[in-house]
């Protein structure tokens, strides 16, 4: 691995390396230093077959650091090198380094001394609120048509809508004779689920660079339980904020499990709900506008269904794209994502009173 880190422009001499056993796309090291004061380095092997084109993925991870560095250096933090990630060139110059084996890989300079939480308080979802919105605001600015869409169509819900209906038609793994209900119910929602595409196509709502990927777990931490840097920048391109405001809900505010198989856990969390919009609209409502405020309810409500629909997808076609622990695992995952969108139905208006009470407060 060493003769790997040294393809990168370096500073301090490489000491012990050493795995980091989180996310599934990348497999990821810690890459100590020798001299104990230097640098330390988070080197990656890039998930080739999720992202094809490494060239435009590590491109728009530059655009969106030096960005971001430029706003925070403009409010005077002293210590931008926690506060943003910054990627190391190759020594050819380039942004990543392709090894004899055709592997990818990257280097970013360590963020030292951080935490991050697997498990959501209402006062951790306040401050990640106020850490995606702030993420968000800065990048308000960033015209979208620089970055490409590295994952083209990620949260197209007519493009989910056509992958299901496919599946739904081939049947590949002979499991529909069982599930016809829930593609009723899918199908049922199917046209109400694309306002935002419709709403996009009448300029009616804009697509902001977003993060897709808004887990509590991708925020880092300092030792005063502060947030101090958002990281997994790979899907970070043009889409709907509606996107990373639901995603955060559908993952953290459930009471239960994304793939909890007993349904009576799951539910709404509203203490988690409210303070994560409390904190994200004191960052985001300066530049929101009125279509993205009024569908953040929605939004909700479309991520736990485009994940009912991606789930149940990936379980008629029997795929390998999320790991799995039994064959039944991604119609569990179905399931559960189901179920919560009922909850969310049910509490639909009292979602939307947070938002419209959150917004108030501003
Ligand atoms: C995948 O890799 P992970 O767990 O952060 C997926 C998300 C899904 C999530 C569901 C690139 O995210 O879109 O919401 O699983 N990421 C990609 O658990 O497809
Ligand atoms: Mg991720």
């Amino acid at each position: 691995m060493r003769h790997i880190v040294e393809k990168f422009q370096i500073k301090s001499e490489p000491g012990a390396i050493k795995p980091l056993k989180k996310g599934f796309a990348n497999e990821s090291f810690i890459v100590e230093s020798k001299d104990p004061g230097s640098e330390w380095y988070f080197l990656q092997k890039i998930n080739h077959k999720f992202f094809k084109n490494i060239t435009g993925l590590q491109n728009n991870i530059r655009l969106v650091t030096d960005h971001l560095r430029k706003k925070l250096a403009e409010r005077g933090y002293a210590d931008l090198e926690r506060r943003v990630l910054q990627l190391i060139p190759a020594k050819d110059g380039s942004l990543f380094y392709k090894d004899d084996e055709g592997n990818f890989w990257r280097v970013y300079v360590f963020i030292r001394n951080t935490k991050s939480f697997d498990t959501i308080t209402p006062e951790l979802a306040y401050k990640a609120g106020l850490a995606f919105g702030d993420f968000q605001s800065m990048l308000a600015d960033l015209p979208s048509d620089m970055m490409i869409e590295i994952i083209p169509n990620f949260h197209n819900m007519e493009f989910r809508l056509e992958e299901f209906r496919e599946a739904v038609k081939n049947d590949a793994a002979d499991r529909m004779k069982n599930v016809h209900w829930m593609v009723k119910e899918l199908e049922s929602r199917a046209d109400d689920m694309c306002i935002p595409e419709r709403l996009h196509r009448e300029g009616k709502l804009p697509k902001r660079i977003i993060h897709y990927d808004t887990k509590l777990s991708n925020i880092l931490f300092d030792e005063n339980d502060e947030p101090i840097c958002i990281v997994d920048l790979d899907t970070v391109m043009p889409g709907y904020v509606l996107s990373d405001y639901g995603d955060f809900m559908r993952s953290a505010a459930n009471t239960g499990a994304e793939d909890d198989e007993n349904l009576e856990n799951i539910g709404v969390n509203f203490s988690i709900f409210e303070a994560y919009t409390k904190g994200y609209m004191e960052k985001a409502k300066g530049f929101l506008v009125p279509t993205e405020l009024g569908n953040l309810a929605f939004g909700v409500k479309l991520q736990s269904y485009m994940q009912t629909v991606r789930f149940f997808t990936a379980y008629l076609n029997d795929s390998t794209y999320y790991k799995t622990k039994s064959p039944e695992h991604n119609w569990k995952r179905a399931l559960a994502q189901f179920e919560l969108l009922k909850k969310q139905e049910e509490a639909y208006e009292r979602m939307q009173n947070i938002v419209f009470e959150c917004v108030e407060l501003q």
